[in-house]
C-alpha cells in the first residue's frame, strides 16, 4: 500500500465514539500495510543482536517515516480529533538506556539509508519498570506495554523454533516489527513459550545496566535469543546455498551489541560442529569471519563472566564448546609467543569463569568502542594485550543518534527554522546541516523564539505530570540519564545546594532564574543510586518551597523518564549536564540529542563530549573537571577527598547528607552516600568517582553559564553553533561507518 491509499483509507475511517486505544490500533494497522520489502541485500546483510531495543513511542515516528504525519494530523483534525491524544499510548521500553536506544537509532538509520540491517532481540512481556516518585523515593511498577495492544508487530507462528536447555525446551516465537525508511527493514523479537517456566524467559527485561543479578535467568535469556537468531540464519543459509558454510560470512555479518549475545558464537560453532560435522577449527574460523563486537562499558562490574558450573547445569554442550575455544585460543597464543601473564589476561576461561568480553575479542573480526576516547581506553587498558597481538581488529565507531526522531519529530519548530535558513536538503542528507554554520548570528532571534516555545511546551508537560510550576523565563539545566554513581548526579545535587546557599547568604548575585531538571531510573537494588534520587527530591522540596529563592532557583525530578519524556526535555533545555568521571562514560548519546537541539554542554572531557566540543568549539560549550590522565595520576598518588571538605561550602553541602538538614526516612541511604564519599563503599575507595575533586570547578562553571546567559543573543549563538556542528553525531554517519568498515554492506 502506498502513502496515498493510506490517506484515502484514513479519510474513510469512522472515528466516532471510538476510544484512543481502538483508534491507535486501527490507524497503526493501516500504516502497517505500507511496509514494503526489506532493503535489497544482493550480497550481504548485517544482523544486530541486542538484548535491548529501546524504541519509544512508534506511532508518531512511523507516520513521519512514512511521510504521512502532517496529513494524518489534518485528516484527524477534520474529524474533530487532536492527534496528540495518542501521546496517551505509552512507550514500549524494551531497554535500559544508552545501549538499547543506540540499537533503535541504528535500525532507524539503516532503513533510512536503504541498508540491509536486521535486528534480533527479545520480546519482553514487561519492559523497563515504570517509575513513580513517592515521598521522594523511587517506586517501581510493572511496565505492561502490551495493554495498549501491539499493532506494530506481526506474530510469525510458522517460523517459531525450539530452543533446548538441559532441563527444558522452549519455543522461540518471532514477532516482526517493521522499521520504516527508504525501505522497510525488520526487527525480529523472540518470545519464549511452551510452559509457564518457558514464558519466564521473556517475561522481564533486566533492570540493571551494570550488575549481574538473577544470573541463571539472565543466562537463559542470553542463550535463548542468541540461539534462536543464529539457528535461523544458518537454516536460511542452508536453504539457499546448501551446507557450504564457508560462504556463510560472505552473506552474513553478525554484530554483537556488547557481550550479552556472545553465546551466539558458541551456538554457531556447536551447530556447525555437532549437527553438520564441520571440523571444530573450521567452524571456529568461519565464526571469526562472521562476528564483530561492540563494547559499551569499561565498568568492571558490568563485564560478564559465566561460571562453568552454571553453564554446565543448563547448557552442557555450550560449555563444551567454550572449553574447546578456550583451549584452542591458548594454543594459538602460545604459538604467538605470548607470556603467561599475557595469556591469562586474554584467556577466555579463568577462575572467575568464562569471560564473555575475552571471547568476543578473540572471535570478533572487529572490536569497536563507541567514542574516540573510549576506544583508546579499550586499547590502552581493558583489552591492552589483545590490542598488542591483534591491533587490526580494533577500531572506533563514535555513536550517533537519529535526527529523524531527535530533531525532526521532537523539534518541528527548530526543523522549520533550519528549512527556512538553509533549505530542506539536510533532511535527506544530514551533512547539509553544516550549512547553518555561517548563519547562526542571523537566525539567533528566530532561535530564541523557538527555544522559548519548546520550553513552554516542556514546562506545560512538567506541570501536568509533576505538578511543578516553572516560570517561562527560567534557564534550563538538564541531567537526564540512568542513575549511576559514575554519572555523578550527586555532584549536581551538591552544586545546587551550594548555589542555593549562595543565593540565600547573598554571596551569589545577579543570578538568572534557573531550573535543574533531573530524570533518571535507578536499578531497583542499587541502594546508593536510590539514595541519590531521594536526596535530589529532598533538595527539590526545600529549594522549591523557600520563598526567598523560589523565584530564582527550582529543582524538578521528573517521574518515569523515558524516550518520550526525553523528546520533550532535549528540545526544551538550554544546558546539558554530562558530568561523568573522566574515562567512565563510554560515549553518552543524550549529549548528542541536546547538542542537535541547540543546548550547550556543561561537561567533563569524557566519552563523546570530547568530540562534541572539538567540533562545536570549546568556546561554545563549558568544559570543566579532571581529565583522564589527571584521574589516573590521582589514583596512583592516592586521592584523599577529605581535603576538599576544608572548604566550608563543600563541607556544608556534603554534611547535609547526615546533619539532619534532610531526611532519608530512616532508610540509611544518606549515611551510605556519605560513607561512600568519606570512607569508601563496597570494594571502592573513598569518593571513587571524584565528586569532591571536581565539585569546585563544577559550581564555578554552572555559575559562569548562568552569567553568560544574561546576554541572550550571544548565548543563543553558542547554542546554535552546537546544532550547526551536530551532523557528525547523526547515526546515519555512524551506520555508514559500520557498513563500510565492518559489515561491508
Ligand atoms: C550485564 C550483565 C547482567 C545484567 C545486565 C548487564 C548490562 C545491561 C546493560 C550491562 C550493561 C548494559 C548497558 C550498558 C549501556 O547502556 N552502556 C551505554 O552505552 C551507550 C551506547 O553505546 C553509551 O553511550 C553509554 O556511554 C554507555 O554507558
Amino acid at each position: 500500500m502506498d502513502k496515498n491509499s493510506f490517506l484515502q483509507e484514513l479519510k474513510k475511517l469512522d472515528t466516532a465514539g471510538k476510544d484512543v486505544k481502538t483508534l491507535y490500533n486501527e490507524i497503526s494497522v493501516l500504516a502497517m500495510k505500507c511496509a514494503d520489502g526489506g532493503c535489497t541485500a544482493e550480497k550481504r546483510s548485517a544482523y544486530y543482536l541486542s538484548m535491548e531495543f529501546l524504541i519509544g513511542r512508534s506511532f508518531f515516528n512511523n507516520l513521519m517515516e512514512l511521510g504521512v504525519l502532517e496529513e494524518t494530523r489534518a485528516i484527524l483534525g477534520e474529524k474533530g480529533l487532536d492527534i496528540n491524544v495518542f501521546e496517551e499510548i505509552e512507550d514500549a521500553a524494551l531497554g535500559n538506556g544508552g545501549l538499547g536506544r543506540l540499537a533503535a537509532c541504528f535500525l532507524d538509520s539503516a532503513a533510512g539509508l536503504g541498508l540491509p540491517l536486521y535486528g534480533y532481540g527479545i520480546r519482553y512481556k514487561y519492559g523497563l519498570f515504570k517509575q513513580a516518585i513517592k515521598g521522594g523515593f523511587q517506586v517501581e511498577l510493572p511496565d505492561d506495554w502490551q495493554r495498549f495492544g501491539d499493532p506494530w508487530s506481526i506474530r510469525r507462528e510458522e517460523e517459531k523454533r525450539v530452543i533446548k536447555f538441559a532441563d527444558m525446551q522452549v519455543y522461540a516465537v518471532p514477532y516482526d516489527t517493521p522499521v520504516f525508511g527508504k525501505c522497510t527493514n525488520v526487527l525480529r523479537l523472540w518470545q519464549a513459550e511452551g510452559s509457564a517456566e518457558a514464558e519466564k524467559i521473556s517475561e522481564y527485561l533486566y533492570p540493571a545496566d551494570d550488575t549481574l543479578e538473577g544470573k541463571l535467568l539472565r543466562l537463559r535469556q542470553e542463550y535463548f535469543f542468541s540461539a534462536a537468531s543464529v539457528n535461523e540464519l544458518l537454516e536460511k543459509h542452508i536453504r539457499k546455498y546448501g551446507k557450504s558454510f564457508d560462504f556463510f560470512p560472505d552473506f552474513n555479518v553478525i554484530q554483537l551489541n556488547d557481550t550479552h549475545p556472545v553465546l551466539a558464537v558458541a551456538e554457531f560453532i556447536r551447530i556447525l560442529a555437532s549437527e553438520y560435522k564441520v571440523p571444530f577449527v573450521d567452524a571456529l574460523n568461519i565464526a571469526k569471519k562472521t562476528f564483530a563486537y561492540t563494547n559499551h562499558t569499561v565498568l568492571p562490574e558490568a563485564l560478564e563472566y559465566w561460571s562453568d558450573e552454571m553453564l554446565r547445569s543448563i547448557l552442557p554442550e555450550i560449555s563444551n564448546v567454550l572449553l574447546k575455544i578456550h583451549l584452542h585460543q591458548r594454543g594459538e597464543l602460545e604459538a604467538l609467543g605470548c607470556t603467561k601473564e599475557e595469556i591469562s589476561e586474554m584467556s577466555i576461561y579463568s577462575s572467575r569463569g568464562y569471560s564473555m568480553a575475552n571471547l568476543a575479542v578473540y572471535v570478533g573480526k572487529a572490536v569497536n568502542g563507541v567514542a574516540a576516547l573510549h576506544t583508546e581506553i579499550l586499547k590502552r587498558d581493558l583489552f591492552k594485550t589483545a590490542y598488542k597481538y591483534y591491533p587490526e581488529k580494533f577500531q572506533n565507531k563514535t555513536n550517533g543518534i537519529t535526527q529523524r526522531r531527535w530533531l525532526m519529530l521532537c523539534n518541528a519548530e527548530l526543523s522549520a527554522l533550519i528549512d527556512k535558513t538553509i533549505g530542506t536538503n539536510w533532511r535527506e542528507n544530514i551533512a547539509c546541516l553544516s550549512d547553518l554554520k555561517g548563519k547562526t548570528e542571523s537566525i539567533a532571534d528566530g532561535f530564541i523564539k523557538v527555544k522559548q516555545c519548546k520550553k513552554k511546551q516542556l514546562f506545560d508537560y512538567i506541570r501536568s505530570r509533576e505538578g511543578v510550576d516553572i516560570p517561562e523565563h527560567f534557564l534550563v539545566y538538564a541531567q537526564v540519564k540512568r542513575l549511576h554513581e559514575y554519572k555523578r548526579q550527586l555532584m549536581t545535587a551538591f552544586a545546587i545546594l551550594e548555589i542555593y546557599n549562595g543565593l540565600k547568604d547573598g554571596s551569589i548575585q545577579n543570578f538568572n532564574p534557573s531550573v535543574f531538571i533531573f530524570g533518571a531510573k535507578s536499578a531497583p537494588a542499587y541502594r546508593r543510586a536510590k539514595g541519590v534520587i531521594k536526596f535530589i527530591n529532598e533538595i527539590a522540596a526545600k529549594v522549591n518551597s523557600d520563598p526567598q529563592t523560589c523565584g530564582l532557583l527550582k529543582v524538578v525530578f521528573v517521574q518515569n523518564y523515558n524516550v518520550s519524556y526525553a523528546e520533550k526535555i532535549v528540545s526544551g533545555s538550554d544546558v546539558s549536564l554530562q558530568v561523568s568521571t573522566a574515562g567512565l562514560e563510554a560515549s553518552g548519546t543524550g549529549n548528542m540529542k541536546f547538542m542537535m537541539n541547540g543546548s550547550v554542554t556543561c561537561g567533563t572531557m569524557d566519552g563523546a563530549n570530547i568530540e562534541i566540543v572539538e567540533l562545536a568549539g570549546k568556546e561554545n560549550n563549558y568544559i570543566f573537571g579532571a581529565q583522564v590522565d589527571e584521574i589516573e595520576r590521582l589514583k596512583a598518588e592516592g586521592y584523599d577527598p577529605n581535603k576538599y571538605l576544608e572548604n566550608a561550602a563543600h563541607s556544608r553541602a556534603v554534611n547535609s547528607l547526615t546533619d539532619g538538614t534532610f531526611s532519608d526516612g530512616d532508610t540509611g541511604y544518606f549515611k551510605e552516600l556519605y560513607d561512600s564519599l568519606i570512607y569508601g563503599a563496597s570494594w571502592h575507595k573513598p569518593d571513587n568517582y571524584f565528586v569532591l575533586y571536581d565539585l569546585q570547578s563544577y559550581v564555578e562553571t554552572l555559575i559562569r553559564i548562568n552569567r553568560d546567559y544574561s546576554d541572550g543573543k550571544a548565548f543563543a549563538i553558542k547554542q546554535l553553533a552546537n546544532t550547526a556542528n551536530s551532523a557528525y553525531f547523526s547515526s546515519d554517519r555512524t551506520i555508514k561507518e559500520y557498513a563500510r568498515d565492518i559489515w561491508n554492506i
